[in-house]
């Protein structure tokens, strides 16, 4: 079937309802609590996720967070987000990881002296004056970016915050479609599970079952001496990971044909629903951007709804009622594993209609149970044999994954829908002490506490009030 001929005309996402919260002491105490979490994170030009588990400035945690932060201070959101990109190396490539130098090498694992940004990455364009890792994440930054300057756009313009940003966006953008479409189609690919975010994710398992992990003593993980070993990653897992990230740096961090130990020919190669759905969110983002610009958004906005067409193409399981992981060194084959990045398309305006039935229906069903068993949306199927409603991203509930649902919901007419998931999501960062993640079942904290992803985006639903049924007019914004 054509899917391209099915993508509907139809507007979508509606712009924010911005105003300013009100009702229950309660509920307004969040506010100050939440804030509390990102001023305890925050180091003066950027927000760690935790203070003891992840110590410097991650990439996607920083997009979420500045999209919390903009309900603070919009100046520190700018500042969160012109920290990152600083970090830009000239390939375009946006490091998952700046390090914080005055933070002692063994406090995370792996550390600068393992990744070597500004030496093996020196081919690749990486920066002299600061310590990245060489590795990416999801693209949410575009989107953030927008909704930072919708937050306060005089102060936005009079420090060209969007007129700085824009060539990097495009040029983070222009890398990941050029140098990562590896599998030839139009779809971005990771060479590493701490590229798509989902760690330890089910949907890795095969493709990591390949990878000849690097030996246990070679490396010394900082994670276990914060976090319980039950809720992290196996040791096998971590000694995958090193192997892989190690043989991408051997490679000089090159992509693509050609690139010897790079990412081209590496053994890791997988197209993911949410990683391709977040830079197609995105790529909408840098059409308004570009129009605020006074420049044209309209080829952009064209490849947004092409890109969702390929993304349906490729990765879409009718059967299954969700998009998979495509494994593009298993023989091209999806990956028969339900996980929360197979929703996430449903963010997407252009999706057709009969696919966001479907993934309203999965998040419902058995396998996700939202509104039922569950509150949060869990980050693997409840049904499935790996399931393990602790360990990180095979089972637990996470919060920036149901904002992104919450957001898709609420742009597709399901209003109902995303303000339970929106309740959910405020009273559980609340009640757990802004955790990391959650049992699905229980909301029971996991991980670390204070995590600032989960502040600052129970801030953004907190402010961001379902509007009334007139103000949900789709837009094409997303
Ligand atoms: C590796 C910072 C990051 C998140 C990821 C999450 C976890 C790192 C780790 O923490 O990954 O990048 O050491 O486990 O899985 O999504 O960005 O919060």
């Amino acid at each position: 079937m054509d899917r391209t001929a099915q993508l509907t005309a139809r507007p979508a996402q509606h712009e924010i309802a911005y105003d300013p919260p009100t009702g229950p002491q309660a509920t307004a105490s969040l506010h100050v609590r939440a804030a509390e979490v990102l001023e305890a994170n925050w180091t003066g030009t950027s927000t760690v996720p935790s203070r003891n588990l992840y110590p410097h400035q991650w990439s996607w945690d920083s997009a979420f967070i500045a999209i919390g932060l903009r309900h603070i201070s919009p100046l520190r959101a700018q500042t969160e987000l012109e920290t990152l990109l600083a970090a830009q190396w000239a390939d375009g490539r946006l490091p998952h990881i700046v390090f914080n130098p005055s933070v002692p090498l063994d406090a995370y694992f792996p550390s600068p002296d393992f990744w070597r940004s500004s030496t093996a990455g020196r081919a690749a364009g990486a920066p002299r004056t600061v310590q990245t890792s060489g590795i990416v994440q999801p693209p949410v930054h575009a989107l953030a970016a927008w909704l930072v300057h919708r937050a306060d756009p005089g102060l936005s313009r009079a420090r060209g915050f969007l007129a700085r940003l824009h060539p990097r966006l495009a040029a983070w953008h222009r890398y990941l479609l050029h140098r990562r479409d590896l599998g030839g189609a139009g779809l971005v690919s990771v060479v590493h599970p701490w590229e798509q975010g989902m760690d330890n994710s089910p949907c890795w398992d095969a493709p990591l079952a390949r990878i000849t992990p690097a030996p246990a003593r070679s490396f010394r993980r900082a994670d276990l001496d914060h976090g319980a070993p039950e809720d992290r990653p196996t040791d096998l897992d971590y000694g995958r990971y090193v192997r892989l990230a190690a043989d991408y740096r051997d490679g000089g961090y090159r992509d693509g044909a050609g690139g010897g130990h790079g990412a081209g020919e590496g053994e890791f190669a997988v197209e993911d629903p949410a990683f391709n759905a977040l830079l197609i969110a995105s790529e909408y983002a840098l059409a308004r951007i570009a129009e605020e610009l006074g420049a044209a958004g309209s080829a952009r906005r064209e490849r947004a709804e092409r890109l969702t067409a390929t993304l349906t193409e490729r990765l879409w399981d009718a059967e299954a009622g969700l998009f998979r992981c495509r494994d593009l060194r298993g023989g091209d084959t999806l990956v028969p594993e339900r996980s929360v990045s197979g929703l996430i398309p449903l963010l997407l305006p252009a999706l057709p209609r009969d696919i966001v039935a479907a993934l309203v229906r999965t998040l419902g069903g058995p396998h996700f149970s939202l509104g039922d068993r569950t509150r949060l949306v869990p980050s693997y199927d409840l049904l499935g044999e790996a399931f393990d409603p602790h360990r990180y991203w095979r089972g637990p509930a996470w919060f920036n994954t149901s904002w992104l649902l919450e957001r898709g919901l609420r742009a597709h007419g399901e209003g109902e829908r995303a303000d339970a998931l929106r309740e959910a999501v405020l009273d559980l960062a609340d009640a757990t002490g802004f955790a990391e993640y959650v049992d699905p079942y229980t909301g029971a904290a996991c991980g670390a506490t204070g995590f600032s992803w989960t502040a600052a985006l129970a801030l953004d639903l907190h402010h961001r009030r379902p509007a009334p049924r007139e103000r949900q007019e789709l837009d094409k914004s997303p």
